[in-house]
C-alpha cells in the first residue's frame, strides 16, 4: 500500500484550560483511526517519567521551584519524548499531542518574571519537531468560567488564564510557519470536532506536499 511509505503527521491541539483539549484529542483519535489511519494520542507533561514526576509534584503545589528550572523541565519533558514522536511519524503513525511547546512558553511567561521573556522561554524549544498543524481551541473567558470552576493545580486561577490567553496570540503572531488554525470551541462539542476532524484528514492528505517534518525556529517578539 502506498500509504505505507508515507510519513504520518504531527498535529497539536493547543488551548487554555476548559477549552475541551483532551476530549477532542480523544475523538480526532477516534475518528482518525475508524478512517484507516495509524494514530497515537500523547500529551505534555507526560507525568509517567522521572522528569514528569518532578513536574507534576510542582504542578499540584507539593514542591517549589525557580521559574526558569520548572520551564525548563517541560521543555526536558518534551525533549525526551522526541525521538520517540520523529520514530512514530517516520513509521507512518499519526501523533496527536494535547499541548505542546506553546504552553510551555506561554505559561512560563505569563508569570511576568522579568528575567524570563516569551522569547527566553522559547529558546529550549528550539530545535523540537514543528507540528505540522497546530489547532487553537480558542474560548472567551465567559464561556470558560461557565464550564466550571478552576481545579487545585498551579496556574488555574482567572489572573494566570487572561495572561496565558494574550501570551498564546503574541507567540501566534510571531511563529511564521504559518501552520496555526484558530477555532472557536465555545460553540457545541460536535461541531467544533468535525472542524478539526477536516483539518486534520487535510493536513495528513498534504503531506507530500509539506515535506519532511520540520523544526522549530527561533522567534522574534
Ligand atoms: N504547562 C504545560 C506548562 O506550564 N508548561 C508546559 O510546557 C506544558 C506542556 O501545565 F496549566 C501547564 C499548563 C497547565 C499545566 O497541563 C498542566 P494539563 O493539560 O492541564 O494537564
Ligand atoms: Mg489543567
Amino acid at each position: 500500500m502506498a500509504a505505507h511509505s508515507r510519513r504520518g503527521a504531527l498535529i497539536v491541539v493547543e488551548g487554555l484550560d476548559r477549552a475541551g483539549k483532551s476530549s477532542q484529542c480523544e475523538s480526532l483519535r477516534d475518528k482518525l483511526q475508524e478512517l484507516g489511519h495509524s494514530v497515537k494520542y500523547i500529551r505534555f507533561p507526560d507525568r509517567t517519567t522521572p522528569i514528569g514526576k518532578l513536574i507534576d509534584d510542582y504542578l499540584r503545589g507539593q514542591s517549589q521551584l525557580d521559574d526558569h528550572s520548572i520551564h525548563l523541565l517541560f521543555s526536558a519533558n518534551r525533549w525526551e519524548i522526541a525521538r520517540s514522536i520523529e520514530e512514530d511519524i517516520a513509521a507512518g503513525i499519526t501523533v496527536i499531542v494535547d499541548r505542546y511547546s506553546y504552553s510551555g512558553a506561554v505559561y512560563s511567561a505569563a508569570k511576568s518574571n522579568p528575567t524570563l521573556s516569551l522569547e527566553w522561554a522559547w529558546m529550549p524549544e528550539i530545535g523540537l519537531p514543528q507540528p505540522d498543524l497546530c489547532l487553537f481551541l480558542s474560548i472567551a473567558p465567559g464561556e470558560a468560567a461557565k464550564r466550571g470552576g478552576f481545579g487545585a493545580e498551579r496556574y488555574e486561577n482567572e489572573t494566570m488564564q487572561s495572561r496565558v490567553r494574550e501570551l498564546f496570540q503574541t507567540i501566534f503572531r510571531v511563529q511564521q510557519s504559518g501552520n496555526i488554525q484558530v477555532l472557536d470551541a465555545g460553540r457545541a462539542f460536535p461541531d467544533v470536532s468535525i472542524d478539526i476532524e477536516k483539518s486534520a484528514v487535510d493536513c495528513i492528505a498534504r503531506l507530500d506536499s509539506i515535506g519532511p517534518l520540520k523544526r522549530f525556529a527561533s522567534i522574534a517578539v
